[in-house]
């Protein structure tokens, strides 16, 4: 057993549908514990640190735009082998590829608007989650 912790959100094309409700059964669902949870609107600058990696490539002010322009939820979600386990059910970047039964392949839109974001290592998943709670918000 690997305890772990990674850091999701609920992006804007979901909580515009509605569908954070629908997404937190299937993260339940899927053994992993919402230990933090909280409605927030990104700035631009907010969005462009969190999406720095990508600031040289091409999609990255369309990225940024969206991720700006609507309410997300910030998560931090802890169970077994947590970080993997969530890049499951999250489904492949791009729904057209993404597996039946997952978040993406049911809710997703497009490349751009799909609908959650999942911490892809360790170190990514605790430099996200300090980004956006404190320690005392996160109870496990
Ligand atoms: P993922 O880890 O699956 O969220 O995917 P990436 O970190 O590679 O990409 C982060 C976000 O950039 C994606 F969720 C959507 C956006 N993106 C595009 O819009 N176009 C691309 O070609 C790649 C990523």
């Amino acid at each position: 057993m690997t305890m772990q912790r990674t850091f999701s959100i609920i992006k804007p094309d979901a909580t515009r549908r509605n569908l954070t409700g629908a997404i937190n059964a299937k993260i339940e669902a899927a053994g992993l514990r919402i230990v933090a949870q909280k409605r927030v609107h990104m700035t631009r600058q907010q969005a462009e640190t969190f999406y720095a990696v990508h600031k040289e490539r091409p999609f990255f002010g369309e990225l940024v735009e969206q991720m700006s322009a609507a309410p997300v939820v910030v998560q931090v979600l802890q169970g077994d082998n947590a970080i993997a386990r969530y890049r499951d059910v999250m489904g492949a970047t791009n729904p057209a590829n993404a597996a039946a039964g997952t978040i993406r392949k049911e809710f997703a839109l497009n490349m751009g608007e799909n609908s959650v974001h999942g911490s892809d290592a360790p170190e990514t998943a605790a430099i996200e989650i300090a980004q956006w709670f404190a320690g005392n918000e996160i109870v496990g």
